[in-house]
């Protein structure tokens, strides 16, 4: 026996998604005191959850599956075609295998000393201006140290428009019109330009070397013993330059912390790291980003008491979880010391996913993304001083990806020698 999921009335309520936009999923489990309800997105029946028993369900590999699941807006802008995130299975596995491989300390430590470098060139350069805007000129480091560091050669007037296009293809999935096209514009001239490279590889014009994504995956063979056609590779290669860039947006989100919430600065001043990583984890379980992950359900299945059938679309609550008032205390304030007595969670914490790496489709760069983190707020507590003229701070809850609005104008930039 099996009872109805509560379900949201209505032909189509992706305009109400819209309009709640990161709060949308967390209103109605409230509303319907229930983690699971129905609803129909994109003209389609749709199965929406959020909080830890919701996450532990998600990640079964027997209950959910990628395929078939992204829609295809999505696919032609931020994950491209064949992509991992919409492989499933044992193929899946190994080519998370190899996205893991790139992830050692002693590669995360060579990413590190690329990015300390990068922030030290940006940051001389940034001195000579009357002022910057934060988000841009982060995004134009991020995508240098993510060029050299995944082996990819890019000459200095090619770097503007590489990271222009690696921010449309982030900022354009949820988008309408024009900047939804930018987005699929970006990422054919993008994948193009990376599936040369890889013949160029292929034919020995160029050698990146063994620890780099572009030499991984330019080498890797399928299942099948197959070498991976060139445009998968440049798909997954642009899967790694891609999401270092986007982490300007927790950058963006660090440096506003800093400012809304001055008294943590002295916290850190006088810390040994450990409060680093609670702030820093703070930072990506507070502020939107990315808001939910889709799957299709495997084959039927009841949970309790619920039914679902093969095939059905299923939202998990990325926002929503890391804000669910059942797992953290007074979930809408900003309190790195939370962290100091979290045991650690694979289901509760999950802004960039959660589950297991290798088997399931947790994110390959959450160790890139709190490393680079880190290391940048080193830099912006340490080594830069800057100041906030008046301006529009604030960020949308509706728009997704949010970034504060005026993407953060900093002036009179100095280095602390
Ligand atoms: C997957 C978020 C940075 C590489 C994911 C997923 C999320 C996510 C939510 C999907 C989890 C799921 O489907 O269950 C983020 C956010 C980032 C970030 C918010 C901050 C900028 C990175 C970085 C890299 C990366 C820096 C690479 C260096 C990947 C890959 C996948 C993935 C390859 C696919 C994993 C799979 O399907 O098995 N990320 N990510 N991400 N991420 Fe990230
Ligand atoms: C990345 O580039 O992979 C990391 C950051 C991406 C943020 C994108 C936010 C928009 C997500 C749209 C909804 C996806 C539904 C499956």
């Amino acid at each position: 026996m099996s009872n109805t999921i509560p379900h949201e009335e209505g032909m189509d309520n992706t305009l109400n998604l819209l309009k709640e936009g990161y709060r949308y999923i967390l209103n109605r489990r409230r509303n319907y005191n229930s983690n699971v309800f129905e609803t129909r997105i994109l003209g389609k029946k749709a199965i929406c959850m959020g909080g830890k028993e919701a996450v532990e369900l998600f990640y079964h590999l027997e209950k959910f599956k990628r395929e078939g699941a992204a829609p295809n807006r999505v696919k032609q802008t931020l994950f491209g075609k064949k992509a991992i995130q919409t492989v499933d299975g044992a193929n899946h596995q190994h080519r998370k295998e190899k996205f893991m491989s790139l992830m050692s300390p002693d590669n995360l430590n060579r990413l590190k000393r690329i990015l300390k470098q990068e922030w030290r060139t940006a940051a001389k350069h940034w001195e000579q201006l009357e002022q910057i805007i934060f988000y841009e000129e982060v995004q134009k480091l991020l995508c240098k140290t993510a060029c050299e560091w995944a082996g990819v050669p890019v000459a200095e007037d090619e770097l503007e428009r590489l990271t222009n296009d690696l921010v449309a293809m982030y900022e354009s999935p949820a988008a309408i019109g024009p900047n939804h096209w930018k987005g699929r514009h970006a990422r054919n001239r993008v994948e193009k330009w990376v599936a040369e490279l890889v013949e160029k590889v292929r034919n020995e014009q160029i050698q990146p070397s063994e620890n780099t994504a572009l030499y991984t995956f330019t080498s890797m063979r399928n299942l099948d013993g197959v070498l991976l056609d060139k445009e998968t590779v440049a798909v997954e290669v642009i899967n790694i330059l891609r999401p270092i860039v986007a982490i300007s947006i927790f950058i963006n989100f660090t440096l506003l912390a800093l400012h809304n919430h001055p008294e943590e600065r002295e916290k850190l001043v006088s810390d040994d790291g450990k409060y680093a990583h609670m702030f820093i984890q703070e930072v990506r379980r507070y502020y939107p980003f990315f808001p939910f992950v889709v799957a299709r359900v495997k084959q039927d299945f009841i949970w309790n008491n619920y039914k679902f059938e093969e095939n059905t679309l299923t939202f998990l609550d990325l926002y929503g979880t890391n804000h669910d008032p059942e797992i953290w205390d007074k979930p809408d304030l900003f309190h790195p010391q939370r962290f100091s007595e979290w045991k650690g969670s694979p289901f509760e914490f999950i802004p960039q996913g959660g589950g297991d790496y290798v088997m399931g489709h947790r994110c390959a760069g959450e160790w890139v993304t709190i490393e680079i983190m880190k290391e940048s707020l080193d830099f912006l507590l340490n080594s830069l001083e800057y100041e906030i003229p008046e301006q529009d701070l604030s960020y949308s809850m509706t728009s997704i990806p949010s970034i504060p609005h005026s993407k953060i104008v900093l002036k009179m930039i100095k280095i602390r020698e």
